[in-house]
């Protein structure tokens, strides 16, 4: 049994993405990150990176129950576990373990911070256009060069002819891109695939019982914000007027 620590977000749709599709037993714990809920003892000794997703295998190597964190480790761990989602070449092996570190270093974090610039500070009457543009522009380099690798595999899936845990780290935040600025039919081959992956079933697979005050961090207090975000408002309203107001080459990126 594993036991998977959850909240409705891409990085944590990755890994039930994965459960559905090996068809393992699993048992959801939610961990509301608007409430800060992954800050609590228990949930950091399991992740002391106070994030999600993490999960629990009762059952883990020599029948001992281990603690997995990190989006990419917990999948290479699960197809470690089954032999599946992973190629048998060895070649196409490495060539999946390569997407799946791109998207937890790259696609990401970028996305991330996008939809950081365009929903959640707004929301919290935030506006940096530096960032939201900096953050967008990194997210659509990242779209194209799925878009280039989907064009050029030859197969509906990233790596191979069959899905792979490459795939099911790069899906859920392609997804949600729209919400965040990018428009996926700039991106035929990436379009293709995500509409591909859409109708598998694990895709649409939703947890039951969704606890209040769980999902995607909106309509925070400003108590939340700043436990979230490690900010406060009032700080990071005055340092956004701060920085509208100074010389332009102290904006110009380091060239280091
Ligand atoms: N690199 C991590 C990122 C995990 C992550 O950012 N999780 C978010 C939800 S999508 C979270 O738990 N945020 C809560 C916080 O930052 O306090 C992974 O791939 O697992």
């Amino acid at each position: 049994m594993i036991d998977l620590y959850y909240d409705l977000t891409p990085n944590g749709r990755k890994i039930h993405m994965a459960l559905e599709e090996l068809e393992l037993p699993y048992e959801v714990h939610w961990v509301a990150v608007k409430q800060g809920e992954q800050f609590s003892d228990e949930f950091t000794r399991i992740n002391p990176n106070s994030k999600i997703p993490a999960i629990v295998d009762r059952d883990g190597p020599d029948g001992q129950a281990v603690r997995i964190f990190e989006s990419g480790a917990i999948l290479h761990y699960l197809a470690e576990k089954t032999g599946r989602l992973m190629p048998k070449d060895v070649a196409l092996r490495w060539e999946t373990t390569c997407w799946v570190f791109w998207q937890v270093a790259n696609q990401g974090p970028a996305a991330g911070n996008a939809a950081h610039f365009t929903t959640y500070a707004p929301d919290a009457g935030i506006d940096e256009p530096y960032a939201r543009e900096r953050f967008q522009a990194e997210t659509r380099r990242c779209c194209a060069v799925l878009d280039t690798r989907l064009a050029q595999s030859g197969t509906e899936f990233l790596v191979g002819d069959e899905l792979t845990i490459a795939d099911i780290a790069c899906f859920p935040w392609t997804r949600v891109l729209k919400a965040y600025g990018i428009d996926l039919a700039e991106y035929p081959a990436l379009q293709a695939w995500s509409t591909g992956i859409s109708t598998r079933p694990s895709a649409k697979a939703r947890v039951a019982e969704q606890p209040e005050g769980s999902g995607m961090p909106t309509d925070l207090t400003s108590r939340q914000y700043e436990q979230l975000f490690g900010v406060a408002l009032a700080e990071r309203s005055r340092s956004s007027t701060a920085l509208a107001s100074w010389p332009a080459h102290r904006l110009r990126p380091p060239t280091h």
